[in-house]
């Protein structure tokens, strides 16, 4: 299967110079807030750190088709970078972190990681990997019934494509033509297995044997992201049925905080993939063509700095969420 590649510039795709704008400053922005999260954690402040850093091309290209409050997001982990740009803020982001009373996903109950905003349309994942495929085809199945035109996305690393729930979920989707788009961000580990061991053959090619159309994407070029995944998404509106994307993507960090990954991966391979960073790879575009040159991203670098650093403060200067108010939210109150 060939691997998709940005197939012409941004105008080719209907993007304008805003829309590229748009996308830069979110996916460096979910790169600043990712390490700033780091040195929280260093600092004996934050217990635990999930990372997306490597896979904001893969996020923002795929979550720019959505259109937040209509469609629905199932997002894992990693996907700070979509929940960024749909609209949940640094701040936000801190406050869940640091399990501070004012966290929009669960008032501070949760782990970091499990995004959740009613108003944006974004689901809370349970720990489980992988549970989230069969509740988005359930929300795709329901647009279905209520004739409405929504579209859900749902999202996973490689290995939950392992489990059972990924292919109960494939398999209800191709047969009820569900509005639904599968993203898988491959970034080649699962904690510490190589994909290697972990995916027999193809995770794309797979899409066939459930009656839809499957893509390999370049996960580390935006543009070509937006492109397949902006195809998957027009066909799903189109009552088309699913599509699944499989993002090549790379996991730059170690697994979270907890992680000792000079266990199990060479230095030498994450410096190759530095070497593709997502964000280095969208800035040269931009200045190749104009719309970027180094003194505004210094601006919108500094800018973001300090939008960072305001929000970190905020979150570290906010309450922590009141221990009796942890049955709250769980069971129906009357
Ligand atoms: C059913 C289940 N098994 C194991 C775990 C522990 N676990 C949490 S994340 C993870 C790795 C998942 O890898 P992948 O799906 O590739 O996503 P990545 O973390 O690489 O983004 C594992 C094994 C879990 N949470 N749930
Ligand atoms: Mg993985």
């Amino acid at each position: 299967m060939a691997i998709r590649e940005t197939s012409a510039g941004h105008e080719a795709l209907g993007l304008d110079e805003d829309d590229l704008r748009r996308m830069h400053y979110h996916m460096l922005l979910a790169r600043r807030v990712d390490e700033r999260s780091w040195i929280l954690n260093r600092q004996g402040k934050a217990a635990f750190v999930i990372s997306c850093q490597g896979q904001e091309a893969a996020q923002v290209g795929a979550a720019y088709n959505l259109l937040p409050g209509n469609d629905f997001l199932y997002p894992y982990y990693r996907d700070s970078g979509m929940t960024l740009l749909l609209g949940q803020t640094p701040r936000d982001q801190f406050l869940s972190l640091l399990g501070k009373k004012e966290d929009p996903n669960s008032g501070g109950r949760q782990m970091p990681g499990h995004y959740s905003s009613r108003r944006l349309n974004i689901v809370t994942s349970s720990a489980p990997v992988g549970i989230q495929y069969p509740q988005a085809a359930g929300t795709a199945l329901a647009y279905r019934i209520r004739g409405e035109d929504g579209v859900v996305l749902v999202c996973g690393g490689e290995a939950s494509t392992s489990g059972g729930d990924w292919h109960e979920a494939m398999n209800f989707a191709g047969i009820h033509d569900l509005p639904l788009v599968f993203l898988v961000e491959n970034n080649v580990y699962a904690i510490s297995v190589h994909a290697e061991f972990q995916v027999a053959g193809s995770i794309a090619k797979r899409a066939e044997g459930y009656g839809f159309p499957g893509h390999e994407v370049d996960g580390n070029d935006v543009l070509a992201v937006y492109e397949v995944a902006r195809d998957a998404f027009g066909r799903a509106r189109a009552g088309e049925g699913p599509t699944l994307i499989e993002a090549k993507t790379y996991r730059i960090t170690a697994h979270s905080s907890d992680d000792d990954d000079r266990r199990y991966r060479e230095r030498e391979e994450i410096e190759e993939w530095r070497q593709k960073d997502p964000i280095v790879r969208f800035e040269k575009y931009l200045m190749e063509n104009d719309i970027l040159d180094e003194s505004e991203r210094d601006e919108i670098s500094e800018r973001i700095k300090a939008e960072v650093a305001e929000a970190s403060k905020y979150a570290e200067d906010a309450s922590f969420a009141d221990p009796e108010d942890v049955l709250s939210g769980v069971y129906a109150e009357a």
